[in-house]
């Protein structure tokens, strides 16, 4: 039996259908299989608030999450750093528990600590200041008394710069920097954690720490690169604590594990 489903960085938007579709075909598949299900950031390519339901694209996922739960998986949501905006608004539409970042669960006698990630790349500066900026209570209400058009476009800037600073800089790889093992290790230490599982980077793979483990999930985003090797995995959670990674047509994926 899965007790828990761990998915991130989907990066959904309406003018990226293809990897819609394959998380709608998850949510009504093998997501029903466990007893919770939990998305832990990035799930949109970008939120601009919750006033943004309406549109088909939002309706879509959102009956589907609470399809989800409709069918007795408990389905829990930490932010990302490009869908932090979700509210309660979001939360009460899908009926998901949006849970702090990083949230700690006990199974099996294991400490599992579950995060975003972004927190952990300590090493990007310049990304951390502008974190802590925009997860401000204060500059999250003046910007969401901005009407949604103006939200939208100011999103829309912040992305073409991010593009045309990538062109320029010839380092598209470096954007997503990697985490800081430091900061990893002092995590889950002030936790008393045994296992990480987290996204952002994009880069999945299972990493060790003495006793302590790092599971790192896929991207799903097909879209951008119809070419790229196909990602879209997930990790259940086992009744005995283990973990599985499957890919995205559900077969096991054995880990490469990278020992540091
Ligand atoms: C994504 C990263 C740029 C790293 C902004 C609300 C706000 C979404 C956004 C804007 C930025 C994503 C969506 C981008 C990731 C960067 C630079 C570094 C390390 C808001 C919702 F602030 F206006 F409220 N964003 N973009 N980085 O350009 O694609 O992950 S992005
Ligand atoms: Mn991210």
């Amino acid at each position: 039996d899965v007790v828990a489903l761990f998915i991130s960085d989907l990066h959904l938007q309406s003018e990226m259908p293809a990897t819609t579709e394959v998380f709608l075909r998850f949510l009504s598949s093998a997501a029903r299989h466990a007893k919770q299900l939990y998305l832990l950031g990035d799930i949109f390519e970008y939120w601009a608030g919750d006033d943004d339901l309406e549109s088909p694209f939002a309706q879509k996922i959102c009956h589907a999450l609470r399809e989800v739960s409709n069918a007795d998986v408990a389905v829990f949501w930490i932010a990302g750093n490009r869908d932090f905006l979700v509210g309660d608004v979001f939360a009460r539409a899908t009926n998901i528990t949006l849970l702090p970042d990083p949230y700690l669960f006990e199974h099996a006698g294991k400490r599992y600590l579950i995060s975003h990630g972004d927190q952990f790349c300590t090493d990007d500066l310049a990304y951390q200041q502008f974190r802590t900026q925009v997860r401000k209570p204060e500059w999250q209400a003046a910007f969401l008394s901005k009407p949604l058009v103006e939200r939208k476009a100011i999103i829309a800037g912040m992305r073409q710069q991010s593009q045309q600073h990538q062109q320029k800089q010839m380092q598209q790889s470096a954007m997503i920097m990697d985490v800081n093992p430091d900061a990893v290790i002092a995590q889950l230490n002030q936790h008393q954690a045994d296992v990480l599982i987290h996204g952002h980077t994009h880069r999945p793979a299972l990493h060790q720490y003495g006793q302590k483990l790092r599971y790192v999930l896929s991207d799903w985003d097909r879209d951008s690169d119809q070419a790229k090797a196909w990602r879209g995995d997930w990790l259940a959670l086992l009744e005995d604590g283990s973990l599985q990674r499957y890919d995205a047509l559900g077969a096991p994926v054995a880990e490469k594990n990278a020992l540091i």
